[in-house]
Parts: structure tokens; C-alpha cells; sequence
């Protein structure tokens, strides 16, 4: 690498929400874009307001809860609308002062990203924008990611970066990053072949706790309520050996033993792609711990797939069961029904998982939705001998479900993304409060 090269910076934003924890949360899309420009020499820096581990963090055991963990917090006010909400709001993250204290030990950049995730995360991001240009007003800062993607216009409007680049990485990005560093930047490999791309350049956190592995990108569904066929249009799968090179690459040079999938559609088409990937792992012998907070598909889950699972070092599973009850005026999804999530309980239970490890998400808070089939749902999970795990609807603009969403809405979800934050139950049906969601939270929990 040559230090004439030009020097980006490289930033991971703050959250300003109700809750956020660190649940193996990283940017795989900014590390992503890291490993790709590192290899065509660039000299890069990394700022994670995030970071858990930050010298001046109070001490906390990285690899306690297999590398999760609690955000710093600092209290904020509400934003205007969100005030009357019962819970503290505050900014997740590293303290403000030693933000500008790193930044400015840093040499100057010629370039600044800024990754996005949740779209009612925007404060945050806007706030680090800020922060950003305090410290280098000349420099151009490019903002990209999951909120950028979904929220363009209002991110251009809002964030107060120089460009806002929603979208994959491709041949556009490549012309802006050369654009703004006036050089030529031009990945030697094709951009659309997963598995030619350079290794996310994850040595570039402080600690590595748990590494993130994408072996697809997108999902051959398309949910009502989920945005991931705007986000990815195409599904495309990794080479199965590939994975297994990347998987055992960090375990070996840099010891990392949890991982976590961030796949959409790990299980789809199995046979050639997760059955591979799960006999690899087998045979190098690695002792290894994965985790798939995303959840797998409940329907291609049969005794072998299980089994393989097991061996593999599979410990935390999460299951996307959305209901138990599917009522057919809802036709929000047909991804499983009953029957198939108790065939692949079965297998599971048989294969050794436990309820202290293995859990189904069922969404609640969705536009009319009554809480009944979600009592009902709970009872039928719970009866597998699996944990039923709550998972909050958020409404996500470009997906199927927005407009109705929109139009049960309490808030303006169009006017302002904060408004769509799941904390606050944006759609909740008239029969909702907080104390049911307590009394909903009470049910799930299963006898030791
Ligand atoms: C992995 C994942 C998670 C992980 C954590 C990820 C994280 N970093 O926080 C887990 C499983 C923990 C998770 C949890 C949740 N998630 Co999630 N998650 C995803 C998922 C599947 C993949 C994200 C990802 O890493 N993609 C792969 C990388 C390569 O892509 P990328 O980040 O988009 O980056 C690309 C571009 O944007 C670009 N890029 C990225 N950064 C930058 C920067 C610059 C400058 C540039 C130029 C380009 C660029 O390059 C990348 C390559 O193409 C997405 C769906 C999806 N298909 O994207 C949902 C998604 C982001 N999650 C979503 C939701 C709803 C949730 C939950 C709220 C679910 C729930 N009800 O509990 C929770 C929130 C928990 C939390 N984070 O605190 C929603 C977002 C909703 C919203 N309003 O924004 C999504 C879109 C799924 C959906 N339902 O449609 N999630
Ligand atoms: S909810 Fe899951 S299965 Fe449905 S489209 Fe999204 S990623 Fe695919």
C-alpha cells in the first residue's frame, strides 16, 4: 500500500432510540465497502460510534453472552411528537467528547462514508454528520445504507451529507468514490460476483468478538412486510467452499469462534448451498458457535438439515414463524404453516436444541391486527418446546405493507421515519396497550 494514496475515513453512527443493544449488530455493508477499497490500496480509517470496547468505555467482558452486549447511553429528549412515550430516549453509543477527541487525532481524510441501518435511527446519523463536519468541514462526506436506501429523499433533505448514494455497491459507486477523490477507482473484479469480492475488512474493529457472514444476499420471498426485495432485488448464493474459507479464514487468524448469519434465505435450496457450507465446517473440525438472529425458514428444516445444524456448532436459532394462527384476510406471508413449524420443532427437539437456545419470532403491532392469534400463537410455540421471542412491527416504506400502514398509523410515518420506530407500536390495534404488551411479554416465558 502506498500512503500517497487517498485516506478515507470510515464511520459507524450513533443510535438515537428507545432500546438498542448491541444483538451482534455490526455494518457488514460499510466493512464490505472497507475490504474492497483497502484492495485497491486506499488507506483507510475506521470511527464506530457504537464501540463497546472504546479505552475509555467502562471495562466489560467482550466475550460475555457470545459477544453481545450493552450500548453506552447518554439521555436525550424525545423527538417533537414522541414525547409522550413512557421510556427514556437517549443516544446509544460512545460519549460525544471522545468522538471529537479520536477524530481529531486522526490525519485528515479525503473521503468520508457514513453507513445507515434503521430508518428511525436517522438522528443519530444526522448528529455524527455534524460531528463529522466540525472537525473536517472541507472534506466530502458520502452517506449510504439501509436508511439512505429507504429514506433517500428525506435523508437528503436531513442527514446534511454532501451526497447521499442509496443502493448496493456497483459500478455507480465506484464513479462517485473516483469522482470526489479525483482518482481513478475501478475494483479489479466483477462487482456483481459475490464470491470475487475481497473479505469484509472486519481487523478493522477494535475487538472481534463475533464476525457477521453473509453466505446470500436478498430473499426469493417477498413478505408484505419486509423490504428486503427493494433492497436486494436479485437472491444470489456464495459458493459453498467459499463461505467455509471465510468462516475458518477469521477463526484461524484472528480466533474468533462466533458467528453470525446475516442471511435473509440461508436455507433456500439447501441441498446445494447451507448442506455444503454445514458439512465443511464439519469436517475442518473448527469448534465454532453461529448464531442466526435473522431466522432460518421453518419449511426446509428436516431431520438431516437439523442434524447438520447441530454438528455445525448452530446455538442460538431463531425461527421466522410471524403467527401461528394465519387467518386468510391477513395474506401477509405463506412462507410456513402449523403443521410444517411442528415438523420442524420435531427435529430440531430430536437433534438436541432447547428452549434456552432456540426461539420463533412472531410479529405483533401489524396494521389491524387483532392480539388474539397472537395470545393463540404463543400457546402454539410454547407447546413445541420452543421459546416464543416478540418481534415488534415496524412499518418500512417500499415494502408491500407501507401504505396500509400509513393509513392506520397514529403518527405521520410519511412526514418523519422516527415515527415508524417499533418501540412505540406505530399501528397498534385499538385493542393494544402497554400494559397488555407486559401481560403478551408475561406469556412467552417458558418453565426452566
Ligand atoms: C442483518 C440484519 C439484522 C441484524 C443486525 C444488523 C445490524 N447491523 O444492525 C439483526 C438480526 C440483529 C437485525 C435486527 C433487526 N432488524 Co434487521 N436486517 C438485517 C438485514 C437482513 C441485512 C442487513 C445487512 O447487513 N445487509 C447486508 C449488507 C451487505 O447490506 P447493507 O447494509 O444494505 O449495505 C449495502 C448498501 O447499503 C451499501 N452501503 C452500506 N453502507 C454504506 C455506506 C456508504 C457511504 C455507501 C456509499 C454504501 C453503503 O453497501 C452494501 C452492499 O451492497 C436487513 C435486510 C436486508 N436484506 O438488507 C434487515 C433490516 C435492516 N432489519 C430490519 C428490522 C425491522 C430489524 C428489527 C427491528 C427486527 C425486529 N422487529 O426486531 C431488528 C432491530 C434490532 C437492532 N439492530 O437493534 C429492517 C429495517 C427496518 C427499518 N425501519 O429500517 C430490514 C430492512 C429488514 C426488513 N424487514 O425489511 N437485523
Ligand atoms: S420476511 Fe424473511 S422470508 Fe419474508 S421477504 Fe423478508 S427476508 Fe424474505
Amino acid at each position: 500500500m502506498t500512503t500517497d494514496r487517498p485516506h478515507i475515513l470510515l464511520v459507524n453512527p450513533w443510535i438515537d432510540d428507545f432500546a438498542a443493544y448491541d444483538v451482534w449488530a455490526q455494518p457488514l455493508g460499510l466493512f464490505m465497502l472497507a475490504g474492497m477499497l483497502r484492495d485497491q490500496g486506499f488507506r483507510l480509517s475506521y470511527i464506530d460510534c457504537l464501540d463497546r470496547f472504546h479505552p475509555r468505555a467502562p471495562r466489560s467482558d467482550p466475550y460475555a453472552r457470545h459477544g453481545r452486549g450493552p450500548y453506552l447511553k447518554t439521555a436525550l429528549n424525545a423527538p417533537p411528537g414522541l414525547e409522550d412515550i413512557p421510556r427514556r430516549y437517549s443516544r446509544y453509543g460512545i460519549r460525544e467528547a471522545w468522538l471529537y477527541e479520536d477524530l481529531t487525532a486522526l490525519a485528515p481524510p479525503d473521503l468520508i462514508l457514513v453507513t445507515s441501518m434503521m430508518t428511525y435511527w436517522y438522528p443519530g446519523v444526522k448528529a455524527t454528520i455534524a460531528a463529522l463536519r466540525r472537525i473536517f468541514p472541507h472534506t466530502p462526506i458520502l452517506l449510504g445504507g439501509i436508511y439512505a436506501t429507504l429514506c433517500q429523499d428525506h435523508a437528503e433533505r436531513t442527514a446534511g451529507a454532501d451526497q447521499v448514494v442509496p443502493g448496493p455497491i456497483d459500478a455507480h459507486l465506484a464513479d462517485r468514490i473516483s469522482q470526489y477523490l479525483g482518482v481513478g477507482y475501478r475494483p479489479d473484479f466483477d462487482l456483481k460476483d459475490l464470491d470475487a469480492a475481497p473479505y469484509p475488512a472486519w481487523d478493522l474493529r477494535r475487538r472481534l468478538t463475533y464476525v457477521p457472514i453473509l453466505t446470500s444476499l436478498g430473499c426469493p420471498f417477498n413478505c408484505a412486510y419486509c423490504a428486503s426485495r427493494f433492497l436486494q432485488p436479485r437472491y444470489r448464493q456464495r459458493r459453498p467452499e467459499i463461505v467455509v474459507e471465510e468462516i475458518l479464514f477469521w477463526h484461524r487468524s484472528a480466533g474468533v469462534r462466533d458467528f453470525v448469519l446475516y442471511d435473509d434465505a440461508f436455507l433456500i435450496g439447501a441441498e446445494t448451498h447451507a448442506l455444503p457450507i454445514l458439512e465443511g465446517i464439519i469436517r475442518s473440525g473448527a469448534r465454532l458457535r453461529f448464531h442466526t438472529p435473522n431466522a432460518l425458514h421453518i419449511r426446509t428444516i428436516d431431520p438431516t438439515t437439523a442434524r447438520l445444524l447441530a454438528r455445525a456448532g448452530f446455538h442460538t436459532i431463531r425461527l421466522g414463524l410471524e403467527t401461528a394462527v394465519r387467518r386468510k384476510q391477513d395474506g401477509y406471508d405463506r412462507k410456513v404453516n402449523l403443521d410444517e413449524f411442528v415438523a420442524a420443532a420435531g427435529c430440531l427437539r430430536k437433534a438436541g436444541f432447547t428452549p434456552q437456545n432456540t426461539g420463533a419470532y412472531l410479529l405483533i403491532g401489524l396494521p389491524g391486527q387483532p392480539l388474539e392469534p397472537v395470545v393463540a400463537s404463543i400457546e402454539a410455540v410454547k407447546a413445541q418446546g420452543i421459546r416464543p421471542i416478540l418481534a415488534y412491527y415496524t412499518p418500512i416504506p417500499h415494502s408491500r405493507l407501507w401504505g396500509e400502514a400509513v393509513a392506520h398509523s397514529r403518527y405521520d410515518l410519511e412526514a418523519d421515519p422516527v415515527f415508524s420506530n417499533n418501540a412505540i407500536f406505530p399501528c397498534q390495534p385499538e385493542s393494544f396497550s402497554w400494559e397488555w404488551l407486559s401481560r403478551l411479554k408475561e406469556m412467552t416465558r417458558m418453565a426452566a
